[in-house]
């Protein structure tokens, strides 16, 4: 008798899943987003939700690749470089939701200049990940701008992403061009070069290390360390005082998406307050960018912070995006530590 309820629930599911159709996204925030977007919305709407987890950069390279016979319907999250990336290279399609307005001026700016072919999401500032038990052990202040990187008594205690595979590094490389000019910026990282003991693949991968003490410190977006303090590791954030970026994480339909209806109606949903608040609830806490969502208050104070005026389309344009990291890449990662 029990199996045959389990067969007839079984049945009904793939009843619902057919009749509603499937979504295939690729995910560019944490695991524990992805996995409730995905397990929410096809519980509540019977869609089959197809989730492969890539950060921002390898989803920009996974999107460039396939872009003759695309598999991807919608781009959920990542910085917004690469989002902008993709609608200047005609992977993504212009689609206007009628929640726009419900939008801060930031996530609507952010498609406006992509021609509405991508949309903010959310916001984070970038900064710096420390672990207090580490620093205090090995004698360490504290890093609190950017110039303090620099100290040689950090020589071998920092990890940030390589920019060719992650945005949080681009987003770096991109707000040290802006603050400094371009000379400088790559004059200071060639310093902070050999500080770095490993640049990982993934931007979210540095502050995790820190997290678990196999690194002091991290360049990272500061919304990455509420969540990992509530599982439990001695993990603070700070912002450089010279000032920092921000990204803009965004969303984007997929040109030749093959579930093109369910991909629109998953925009829609993501854009709702209750969906944006999801994010608290998976313990990540950027900003969300519909102004009706509650803010959790472990959500960075962004009036506290002091930014750059971050110029998104100048940054994101392929071009530019292509040169810094073919430049970080000469100049920098071929360097000595
Ligand atoms: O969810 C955390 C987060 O920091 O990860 C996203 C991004 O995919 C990081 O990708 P990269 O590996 O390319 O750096 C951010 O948009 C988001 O805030």
């Amino acid at each position: 008798m029990k199996m045959q309820v389990l067969a007839a629930t079984a049945a009904l599911f793939s009843f619902a899943a057919q009749a509603q159709g499937q979504v295939n996204i690729i995910c560019s925030v944490q695991a524990e987003w992805c996995n409730m977007i995905a397990t929410v919305y096809a519980r509540t709407t019977g869609t089959k939700v197809n989730i492969s987890m890539k950060g921002s950069g390898e989803a920009l390279a996974q999107l460039m690749a396939e872009k003759d016979n695309p598999k991807t319907d919608l781009w959920f999250g990542g910085t917004g470089d690469p989002h902008l990336q993709a609608a200047e290279q005609g992977l993504s399609i212009e689609y206007k939701s009628p929640s726009l307005a419900q939008l801060y001026p930031w996530a609507q700016q952010q498609a406006q200049q992509a021609g509405f072919k991508t949309v903010g999401i959310y916001s984070g500032p970038l900064g710096f990940g420390y672990n207090p038990e580490l620093l205090a052990k090995k004698k360490l202040p504290v890093p609190r701008s950017w110039a303090d990187l620099l100290k040689p008594e950090y020589k071998g205690d920092i990890q940030v992403a390589n920019p060719g595979s992650s945005g949080t590094a681009y987003t770096m490389v991109a707000t040290l061009v802006q603050l400094m000019g371009e000379e400088k910026a790559f004059d200071y990282l060639k310093r902070l070069h050999k500080n770095i003991s490993q640049y990982t693949r993934s931007g979210t991968g540095p502050i995790k290390a820190v997290a678990r003490g196999e690194t002091a410190v991290s360049i990272s977006f500061v919304h990455d360390g509420p969540g990992e303090k509530m599982n439990g590791f001695p993990v603070e954030t700070v912002t450089p005082s010279e000032g920092t970026g921000a990204e803009i994480g965004s969303m984007s339909i997929i040109k030749g998406a093959r579930n093109l209806d369910a991909a629109k109606k998953f925009y829609e949903w993501a854009l709702t307050p209750a969906a944006q608040e999801m994010a608290a609830a998976a313990k990540q806490f950027q900003l969300p960018s519909n102004k009706n969502a509650k803010n959790d208050p472990r959500i960075p104070d962004f009036k506290r912070i002091k930014f750059i005026n971050y110029d998104y389309a100048k940054y994101g344009a392929s071009a530019e995006r292509r040169r810094l990291i073919a430049k970080w890449e000469k100049e920098v990662n071929s360097l000595p530590r």
